[in-house]
């Protein structure tokens, strides 16, 4: 058994290998990034490339699960929005070779757009989720989810949050010896189980409503639900929440504890610790889901349910050792913060970036109007909401500044610029681009072809160069400018944009010049590994 000091992500990636995986799906997000990009460092044999989007990873997994080979996807928690068709349809196809899927939510939004919580996104597909507490878990219960996953035929989530993916800690590793077995010998699954035609979906859809029960009954025997008994006041802890209960109360708690790291909830589980205690908090990371569930819309008679509802504990944000200490009436004694003793750094372009000079470009070219609108996309570039730019004015989704663009120009407004990064521009802008081609949309679309997605730390781009100009020539632009975004072509660049703003009609420049990181970080990589 090998011991191996693993971030929670890495561990995931090594409980994937362990179970013998055919393939590992993904796309870049943060806290989600490192599974994948593990994978391909520790196990070059098993096939496991960057997908253009969470949906399109989502489906390839699925499909390499039909033909029977056990699948990893991994995403950070707002990729799982764009890739919710596949997902709540795979509920119903159900899996042959294992499907897992491994979820980075970003409680106290680190670097997310929001703080959604996955464990309802698997509520709502009705399949069951694994939430561990440390690295080690990570690693189990990604060889739990699998064998449950074809134990059931039903996809698994594991969800992780930023503070456990991004922490190490020792790993026991226990390779399988059934490591990389073949499973695509399997009979292919009945087409009538896999083709969601109505009549195929309402049968499946009622197995999985049949599934439910025995779902339940796994979460009740389940070795990471555990109920302890005790004094009248319980305290119910879902994944990484146990271990700041643990650190507030010592190891011989006078209350009753029940940890929950296997969903569908416990009811039974619940219902003892109810029957026992008068008064209940329940601690999770992320939205009170456990504690929802408990209060209903109407409370537990003659009980007292506390928790992130009746502002126990904070709302939103994450949760720490000491939020959660308070909660539980424990005294702190604050240990001095980093925030109070490092000034804050707003983040802003590195030196050199080719952003920066499309940013100053775009300023400049749209002065002379009284209200230019700048749509931006999610990456980089998107700094531009930052001083000294401050002339973003919005960054919603990925994808979504052409289409916002597009409908602000209808509204009247003029003139409407929008900038998205090469990366994006693959995952979910051609589409948009489309319509906007269709329709002749009078606005300006900057593609900022830095060939990579650099603000997940430089994985290798869909849609750059020369294959960028062609897509784009192919989607049907025909108002196409290149340009080099550099100092000494400042004049030249703000030129082509009030040229393209001018233009009536649909116009795109590419600005194409690489991320001033990607370099240093490729020599980085080709360095000799130093002996420790
Ligand atoms: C749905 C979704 N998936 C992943 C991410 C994480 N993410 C933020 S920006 C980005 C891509 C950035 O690449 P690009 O658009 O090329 O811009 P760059 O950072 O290279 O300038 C990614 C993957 C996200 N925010 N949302």
């Amino acid at each position: 058994m090998n011991a191996e000091l693993l971030l929670g992500d890495e561990a995931v990636a090594w409980g994937a290998i362990d179970s013998g995986i055919g393939g590992a799906f993904s796309y870049a997000g943060t806290p989600a990034t490192e599974i994948l990009e593990t994978i391909q460092i520790v196990a070059p044999h098993i096939w496991s490339k960057w997908s253009a989007n969470e949906k399109v990873a989502y489906e390839e997994a699925l499909g390499m699960s039909y033909a029977g080979k056990r699948a990893l996807v991994s995403m950070k928690h707002v990729g799982l929005n764009v890739a919710a068709d596949p997902f709540m349809s795979s509920a119903l196809t159900g899996a042959v070779g294992g499907i897992v899927l491994a979820v980075g939510d970003d409680p106290g939004m680190h670097s997310s757009q929001n703080e959604q919580d996955s464990r309802v996104l698997a509520e709502f597909a009705k399949i069951p989720v694994f939430e561990p507490c440390n690295q080690q878990e990570c690693y189990d219960m990604t060889r739990t989810a699998f064998a449950l996953s074809e134990q059931y035929g039903l996809p698994v989530m594991i969800r992780l949050v930023t503070r456990l993916a991004h922490s190490r800690s020792t790993v026991r590793l226990r390779p399988d010896d059934e490591r990389n077995r073949s499973r695509t010998r399997l009979p292919l699954p009945d087409p009538n189980d896999w083709a969601l035609v109505p009549v195929n979906a309402r049968r499946r859809y009622r197995r999985l409503l049949g599934l439910q029960g025995d779902l339940i009954a796994e979460s009740e025997r389940s070795l990471y639900n555990q109920l302890t008994i005790r004094g009248r006041r319980g305290i119910i802890c879902a994944g990484i929440a146990w271990n700041y209960v643990r650190e507030s109360l010592g190891p011989d708690p006078e209350d009753s504890l029940l940890r929950i790291g296997q969903y569908p909830i416990p009811v039974g589980l619940i219902r003892q610790m109810v029957d026992h205690c008068d008064e209940i908090i329940v601690v999770e990371d992320g939205y009170p889901v456990i504690e929802q569930h408990l209060t209903g819309m109407l409370g537990v008679p003659g009980k007292s349910i506390r928790g992130r509802l009746d502002g126990t504990l904070p709302a939103d944000g994450e949760l720490l050792p000491e939020i959660v200490a308070r909660a539980l009436g424990v005294p702190v004694d604050l240990p001095i913060h980093a925030d109070a003793i490092v000034a804050g750094r707003p983040p802003q372009y590195c030196k050199g970036c080719p952003h920066a000079n499309s940013m100053n470009a775009l300023i400049d070219a749209t002065s002379g109007y009284e209200q230019p609108l700048l749509f931006s996309d999610i990456g980089c570039y998107a700094l531009g909401i930052m001083p000294p730019y401050r002339s973003v004015h919005s960054a919603v989704d990925m994808g979504a500044s052409i289409g916002m663009a597009h409908g602000a120009s209808r509204a009247g407004a003029f003139p409407v610029l929008c900038t998205i990064g090469d990366s994006t521009f693959a995952h979910s802008g051609m589409t948009p681009l489309l319509g906007a081609v269709l329709n002749d949309a009078n606005i300006t679309v900057l593609i900022l072809d830095n060939s990579t997605t650099a603000m997940t730390g430089a994985q290798d781009s869909m849609a750059s160069g020369e294959q960028l100009m062609e897509l784009v020539k192919g989607l049907g632009v025909k108002h196409l400018q290149l340009i080099e975004p550099l100092p000494k072509n400042h004049e030249t660049n703000v030129a082509a944009i009030k040229e393209a703003i001018a233009h009536e009609g649909l116009s795109v420049i590419v600005a194409r010049r690489p991320c001033i990181q990607i370099k240093p970080r490729k020599l980085a990589a080709k360095l000799p590994q130093v002996e420790a």
